[in-house]
């Protein structure tokens, strides 16, 4: 095992895949002048036994190749490696198969022709986080003394199938100014003690490719309790990668029936931009009744892209700006423009994470329309009862 570790003293090892000879040469030399160990490959098939060999800091393929295309390279990658990040190069780029990337947890996504230094940057950060990624899993097996623990793929899909046996939805209640319910947010949890956490799902559904499964299973959970309540309001979070799943806009989906009556969530810490036209799925949406909610708006981004894509109906602030915001000038004024823009603009503002009096009353004076948080109810089974402190 030590000699196959990777430490942060310790040059990297990466493997370029590609089967353009002049292209992988020239990858590799650039690679090689930033300080990495470069291992070359032609083909997909050339690269598994690499893998299999050795253990490497980051993975850089061509799409098409010979033999075994970059995709379902990155499949296999992931039965030996679940941190290792994968840079995937195309040609052509189409949606399906930045798609496709992405459902495999493809690391980045980047098109021909290549700009050297703008590769060599993304290795660079694909070492990093790989890193990062997998000093967090020792740690966690050093401290759970899990052997493998979620590192191996074979048990994570047995817990991964257990976990979904298991997954049910809370909700926490949504109130308007006067504290009357306005709508339910559905949020996923598990009784699985190996993945306790939504993050953690969320994490072995990506690791495993198994999102659009989690994605659909959640979400006739949640059109199964809606149908019986006759008329309440729900907010549904999504991963993006379910905006790209075509069940979402069938007709025949659970949720379709009610779809009226349903606000999908779509957070504003992924990269939307890269999954494609995600536009036009919003549209379609739209035209299928639902609304759009943009959520945990402010938690880092600094651009508006998802505005602009989204067109959302509601903007949901993100529980870091509400938190303390009675005791920050900053926050303050944020949230005051952030909540006077939005209002101008048509769309409703909910103040999210709301735990205590100060707060509320800071956020509801600075023109937030809806709130939610523990004060006002902690997320529980269908459906918890409302305090309004005021
Ligand atoms: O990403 P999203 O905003 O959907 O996540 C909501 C999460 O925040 C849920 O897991 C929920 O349990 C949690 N949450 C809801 N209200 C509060 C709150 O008032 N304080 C804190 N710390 N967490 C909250
Ligand atoms: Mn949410």
């Amino acid at each position: 095992m030590t000699n196959r570790e990777s430490s942060p003293g310790k040059p990297s090892r990466v493997l370029v895949v590609d089967d353009e000879e002049a292209l992988r040469r020239a990858l590799g030399r650039t690679l090689s002048a930033a300080g990495h160990e470069v291992v070359e490959a032609i083909d997909g098939a050339q690269a598994l036994e690499h893998l299999a060999a050795g253990r490497f800091d980051a993975v850089l393929t061509d799409i098409m190749m010979p033999e075994l295309d970059g995709l379902s390279l990155l499949k296999g990658v992931r039965q030996h490696d679940l941190d290792v990040p994968v840079i995937v190069v195309t040609g052509s780029p189409t949606i399906e198969r930045a798609m496709a990337a992405v459902e495999h947890g493809a690391f980045a996504f980047l098109t021909k022709p290549l700009d050297l230094g703008n590769v060599r940057d993304h290795v660079e950060r694909a070492v990093k986080v790989g890193r990062i990624a997998r000093a967090k899993r020792e740690a966690l097996e050093a401290l759970t003394g899990m052997a493998g623990g979620a590192g191996d793929y074979a048990g994570l899909e047995t817990t991964f199938e257990r976990t979904m046996q298991t997954l049910w939805s809370a909700y926490q209640p949504i109130v308007d100014r006067d504290g009357k319910l306005y709508a339910h947010e559905a949020l996923m949890r598990s009784r699985e003690p190996e993945l306790p956490h939504p993050g953690a799902v969320l994490d072995a559904a990506e690791r495993l490719g198994r999102l659009v499964a989690l994605g659909r299973h959640m979400r006739s959970l949640s059109a199964a309790t809606m149908a019986d309540d006759a008329s309440g309001l729900l907010f549904l979070n999504l991963h993006p990668r379910d905006l790209l799943d075509d069940e979402l806009v069938s007709l025949d989906a659970p949720l379709a029936r009610i779809a009226h009556r349903v606000v999908l969530e779509i957070t504003e810490r992924a990269a939307l931009e890269k999954l494609g036209d995600v536009k036009a799925r919003a549209d379609v949406l739209r035209e299928r009744g639902y609304r759009i909610a943009i959520d945990d708006l402010g938690a880092g981004y600094a651009g508006l892209t998802s505005f602009a894509l989204l067109e959302p109906d509601i903007v949901k602030l993100d529980m870091t700006l509400v938190r303390g915001i009675d005791q920050n000038a900053t926050k303050q004024k944020l949230v005051k423009t952030m909540s006077s823009l939005c209002t101008d603009l048509g769309m409703l503002v909910v103040a999210e994470g709301v735990e205590t009096k100060e707060e509320l009353l800071c956020v509801l004076e600075l023109g937030s329309h809806l709130v939610q948080g523990y004060l006002i109810a902690r997320p529980g089974p269908a459906f918890p009862t409302i305090r309004w402190p005021l």
